[in-house]
């Protein structure tokens, strides 16, 4: 039996993770979240407490990551502010949380020679064009486009630095867009879902030519997992399941499947900086250490999230409102 401290695991894809290392290990986990608009402690229900230890406090905070981390084999890093909306209309808690609390979770593991899994974006890498036949690979530079995606390139900067300086015993995975349960309303799928179920039409940004690449959080999970058991220290690994999809055919796909006219949604603003096309190459993660993802049919994958929604309203509800109030303000 293993430790594992993993911080933001009341967010999506930390509880996403918790469950499934819960499923799948006989690890205990002690989760470490500040519990900010984007965390909710009841999507961890269900962990037996024996399994669990819930601590609610900031990565920034010095003293209390000392403790946690001394306590704890290995961390899973997954705490951030990662909506690129937010980060357009106030940068700030992407500095404090994204760049400060990564150093502070750094420091730690530096003095109490502990293993580290930072978990990051594709976005670090820019944008690709629609036609461009290259994907992302562990090679491409930098070149991050939002005030999220370049605080994340600076944290994944200073993970490597530390293990160059430092020694520190980290590994990076670098993952495209998730979706699944759990997922706060503000991202794209959730926010379309609970439209419909609203009744109101889907929000769609500019002509929706964007293309994402999707994953299922579960899919990222046994990555993360997997890189923690066997990846090599000082090595970062993409996370892709070959998902690639315009905003557009998502729209209409989640449009379809809850039967509704796949036409009925609005075009709205565009994001500033918007970046086109997003897609991952992920040879080195299925050749080095056998990670194959599970869930390679999204319309299945898409059903069972629009399922979740709909059986899950208690959940996502509370959070709706201020959701739409603010998208409404910038006219999205
Ligand atoms: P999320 O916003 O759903 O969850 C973030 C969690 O971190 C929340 O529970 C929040 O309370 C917590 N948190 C925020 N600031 C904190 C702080 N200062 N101290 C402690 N806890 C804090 O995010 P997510 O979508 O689950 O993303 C998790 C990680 O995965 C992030 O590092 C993100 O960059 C990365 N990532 C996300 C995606 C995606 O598609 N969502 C894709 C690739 C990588
Ligand atoms: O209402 C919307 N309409 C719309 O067209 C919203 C909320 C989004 N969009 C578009 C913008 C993007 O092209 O959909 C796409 C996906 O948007 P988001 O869900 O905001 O995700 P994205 O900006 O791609 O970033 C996500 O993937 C990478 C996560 O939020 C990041 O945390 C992760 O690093």
């Amino acid at each position: 039996m293993s430790r594992l401290l993993v911080t933001g695991g009341a967010g999506f894809i930390g509880s996403n993770f918790v469950h499934h290392v819960v499923r799948r290990t006989d690890h205990h986990v002690t989760v470490l979240d500040a519990l900010t608009y984007a965390g909710n402690r009841a999507s961890l229900e269900g962990v037996p407490e024996d399994r669990m230890t819930f601590v609610r406090g900031d990565i920034s905070d010095a003293r209390l990551v000392d403790e946690l981390v001394s306590l704890a084999d290995s961390v899973v890093h997954f705490a951030a502010e990662s909506h690129n909306d937010n980060s357009l209309a106030e940068p700030r808690p992407f500095l404090d949380t994204n760049v400060v609390g990564t150093f502070t979770l750094l420091e730690a593991v530096r003095r109490h020679d502990r293993r580290f899994h930072h978990i990051s974006t594709d976005e670090v890498y820019g944008d690709l064009e629609l036609d461009d036949p290259e994907r992302f690979t562990e090679t491409t530079p930098y070149n991050p486009s939002s005030p999220y995606s370049s605080t994340k390139a600076a944290s994944d900067l200073l993970v490597r630095a530390w293990v160059r300086s430092f020694g520190v015993r980290a590994t990076l995975s670098n993952c495209s867009n998730n979706y699944g349960p759990f997922q706060h309303v503000e991202k794209f799928i959730p926010r379309q879902i609970t439209n419909v179920l609203e009744g109101t039409r889907p929000k769609l940004y500019g002509a929706g030519a964007n293309v994402r690449d999707w994953i299922h959080a579960d899919d990222h999970s046994a990555a993360v997992l997997l890189i923690l058991e066997r990846g090599e220290i000082g090595e970062t690994y993409l996370v892709g399941a070959d998902g690639e999809r315009s905003n557009k055919e998502v729209v209409e796909l989640i449009l379809e499947l809850m039967g509704e006219d796949p036409q009925a949604y609005d075009h709205v603003v565009d994001r500033a900086g918007h970046d086109l096309r997003y897609a991952i190459d992920s040879t080195k993660l299925r050749r080095e250490l056998g990670w194959e993802p599970v869930y390679s049919d999204f319309p299945a994958g898409l059903t069972a999230t629009i399922r979740w929604y709909r059986e899950n309203a208690q959940w996502w509800r509370p959070a709706k409102r201020a959701t739409e109030e603010f998208y409404q303000a910038r006219g999205q």
